[in-house]
């Protein structure tokens, strides 16, 4: 099983400002997070972060037959990227959307998401677990 996981902008800044919202943890310590997540299932994750948004629809396009399934945060694109949800109904691979916090429950701007129109499953408001969750949804949805 091979997964590509997809954090968005700001999300290498983790720990540094807004510790009430995100945890108090850095992006280092959720990639080795999502390593260990992914050896402990069993899966080879491959992770990827961009601040912009032309550079993860091309990490989405590039991964077109290379991968069985994405974990995406999409970040502040949740709410604003048309291209990325295309890119992700291009390639077809099964996708989890995660979100630290819940992002329902914040400014009214952060309810629309579009690439919840294209995602199995989203999983937010669970912090560092909801990496490994979506994980293992991916694992189980390939075992079916
Ligand atoms: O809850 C999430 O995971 C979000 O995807 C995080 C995005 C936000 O725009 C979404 O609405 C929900 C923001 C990530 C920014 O991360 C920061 C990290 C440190 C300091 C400030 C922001």
């Amino acid at each position: 099983m091979r997964i590509l996981v997809i954090n968005g902008p700001n999300l290498n800044m983790l720990g540094i400002r807004e510790p009430e919202i995100y945890g108090s943890r850095s992006y280092k310590e959720l990639e080795a997070f999502i390593r260990s997540a992914c050896e402990k299932h069993g899966a080879d994750c491959e992770i990827f972060q961009s601040n912009h948004e032309g550079a993860i629809v091309d990490r989405i396009q590039a991964a077109y037959g290379q991968f069985d399934g994405i974990v995406i945060n999409p970040a502040a694109y949740t709410h604003t990227s048309i291209a990325i949800l295309d890119a992700l109904k291009a390639v077809a691979i099964p996708t989890v959307e995660v979100h630290l916090s819940d992002p329902a429950e914040r400014e009214d701007f952060r309810r629309t998401s579009y690439v919840s129109l294209v995602a199995e499953k989203t999983v937010k408001g669970k912090g560092f677990d909801g990496y490994e969750e979506a994980v293992k949804y991916l694992i189980g949805m390939k075992a079916e």
